[in-house]
């Protein structure tokens, strides 16, 4: 079965949870493109939502599709995120960030009361680290807080190289809050609790992709079908 189709499976499954009248936070990246496409049909249909996104990407998709939108001020909480992950651990400990949005991915994922992550369940590890972990930071500049990063990586056990994300054309990517991004190649991240702290103590350090006790749920598509976990 193709990872396109697994990934819409997941979303598709995930729409079950939204119910009329919820303030829904939309993720970013290919699953949850899926997830705003199948809820516009159902926005269509008369179903009453008032959404948040999550990126500017996923902002043009949802006014593109008329998905009512709201920012997250005027909405206040929300009831519900669905967002995807680029690997789903144990605890429903997360890594996020591959597409670049992990700043307003978390922000909106805290504001909510139920975090729904879908995926294609080859993002299911049984060790986090696999993919290379974003770490969003000021634009580092002449003052390049790598090395404070690395003691910080050091420190929880972990090892491995640094490496600036360029976009296509070989620029510095830059987040649509305006910073830089550094993905950590790790390999194993035995303790995401402590390397999550050890990080965000770094200074210049904004954000970084491991999404710990936010998820309460995960809907993965596989061959055999979808199967959903809860923390
Ligand atoms: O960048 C992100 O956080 C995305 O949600 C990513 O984690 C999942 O993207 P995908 O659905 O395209 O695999």
């Amino acid at each position: 079965v193709h990872a396109e189709d697994l990934k819409r499976r997941a979303a598709a499954a995930a729409l079950e949870y939204v119910t009329d009248g919820m303030r829904v936070g939309l993720g970013t990246g290919s699953t949850a493109r899926h997830f705003v496409e199948l809820l516009a049909e159902k926005v269509y249909a008369g179903l009453k939502v008032i959404c948040v996104p999550t990126s500017e990407q996923t902002l043009a998709q949802a006014v593109e599709l008329g998905v009512p939108i709201a920012t997250l001020d005027e909405v206040g909480e929300l009831d519900l995120c669905v967002d995807g992950a680029d690997e789903v651990g144990p605890g429903l400990a997360l890594v996020k960030g591959g597409g670049g949005a992990l700043l307003r991915e978390k922000i909106v994922a805290r504001a909510a009361k139920e975090m729904v992550v879908i995926a294609d369940s080859t993002k299911k590890v049984g060790v986090l680290g696999r993919f290379p972990l974003p770490i969003e930071i000021v634009d580092f500049g002449a003052v390049s807080i790598a090395r404070s990063l690395e003691e910080a990586i050091r420190s929880a056990g972990c090892v491995g190289e640094l490496r600036p994300r360029r976009d296509r054309d070989g620029h510095p990517f830059i987040t649509d809050h305006g910073h830089v991004l550094l993905d950590a190649h790790l390999g194993r991240i035995p303790d995401p609790a402590a390397l999550a702290s050890a990080i965000s103590e770094v200074p210049g350090v904004v954000e970084h992709g491991l999404f710990i006790g936010l998820a309460s749920r995960a809907v993965l598509a596989g061959a055999e079908g979808i199967v959903v976990l809860d923390r």
